[in-house]
Formats: C-alpha cells, structure tokens, sequence
C-alpha cells in the first residue's frame, strides 16, 4: 500500500501552514509506504509537481491537504469542480477568474475516499470533523480535481481525497477565528491514514 500525502506552504501571508507541519509529521502505519511532499500554492505549478509525483510513484492512495481558514473542524471534502476562480492571487501572483482546470475534464468529481466512515474514526477519537461540499475554487480545489481527474483518465486504482485543517491557534487573530492544534491535526492525519491503509496490501 503506498499513500501520497501532500500539504502547502504558507500563502495570503502568513507565516506558517498547518497542512504541511501536520503531513510532515506524520509516521507510516506498518506495511504502509508514506510518500510526502510540500506543494507551492500556484495554480500552475501544484497540478504540474502532483502529476510528476503520481507517475513516478503510482500511489494507491492520494491524500492532499490543505489550510481553509475559517472553518473549525477537519473538513473531509466531497466534491472537486472543474474551475479555478481566486479572491487572492496565487504565490506566482496568478489570479485566474473562472477558468477551467482542465478544459477536456468532467464538470466535478467526488471523493473517492469513504468520508462517512473517517467522519465517524475522528468523533470517536474526539475530533472536530465535517463533511464539507466545497473545496473552495483556489489552489486546493484545483489540486484535488488534478488528483480525480488523472484517476479518471488513467489511474483508475488509484483513490483521490481532499481534507482541510483549520488555522493554528497562532493563525487565529487572536482567537476570534476558529482554530486546531497542530497536534490534533497530526492526530486526525494519522487515523485517516491508518484507517484508509487497513485491509489492503
Ligand atoms: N489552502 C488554499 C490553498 C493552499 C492551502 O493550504 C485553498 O484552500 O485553496
């Protein structure tokens, strides 16, 4: 079983990402490979490096994270959509209005991943989750419409998800926006990878 976790570096200017520090923290359950990396937050070049890392390691499993401000739990996301629409440029300053990520590519894909089983791993570990049904229309969505669509087209093993953490309680503005623990994010990584490995070689 081989698993491609990715997270992003820092953008809208902060300093720190939480997808990143959390997945970069993360141990491989027994039998599981964990092939890790950190994406730019750029809308043309996140798709391009996880395409590259796909074909090089053909995982099972491509699990992408990401920051979504504002939310307060570990959102496990349904639905990745065929637009690229940004309230902010992207760390290129690219800033693309309604455009599609791949032109010849479904309207939307959804998760490939069972969201109501890991929704119920994390309450029963006490962690604040939700099912979300969007993704946003910036970098994040688009990465995980890549993942669904090369699946689509030619890796049809392979199962593609999408989660979003919450800002870290130094991100929160003094604590009038909701926030995580690191902590609580690495452990909410760790039982969905867990969970998702189990039963397959
Ligand atoms: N969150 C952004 C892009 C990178 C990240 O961590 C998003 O939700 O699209």
């Amino acid at each position: 079983m081989k698993v491609l976790m990715t997270g992003f570096e820092p953008f809208g200017g902060e300093q720190i990402n939480p997808s990143w520090e959390a997945v970069r923290q993360l141990t491989a359950p027994e039998g599981t490979e964990l092939i890790k990396h950190c994406l730019p937050v750029s809308f043309r070049e996140a798709p391009a490096q996880l395409e590259t890392l796909i074909r090089q390691n053909h995982p099972d499993i491509v699990l992408c994270v990401g920051q979504a401000g504002g939310r307060s739990g570990i959102s496990l996301e349904r639905i990745a959509v065929n637009l690229m629409d940004a309230r902010i440029p992207d760390n290129d300053g690219y800033q693309p209005a309604e455009e599609a990520v791949f032109p010849e590519g479904e309207t939307a894909y959804f998760s490939h991943l069972p969201l109501r089983e890991m929704e119920a791993w994390l309450k029963a570990a006490g962690l604040p989750v939700q099912i979300s049904n969007t993704a946003g229309l910036y970098v994040c969505n688009c990465v995980f419409y890549t993942a669904a669509f090369l699946a689509a087209r030619e890796y049809p093993d392979m199962k593609a998800g999408f989660i979003h953490v919450p800002y870290l309680p130094e991100q929160s503005r003094g604590g009038s926006m909701p926030f995580l623990d690191l902590e609580e994010d690495r452990r909410a990584l760790e039982l969905l990878v867990k969970g998702l490995s189990s039963g397959r070689e």
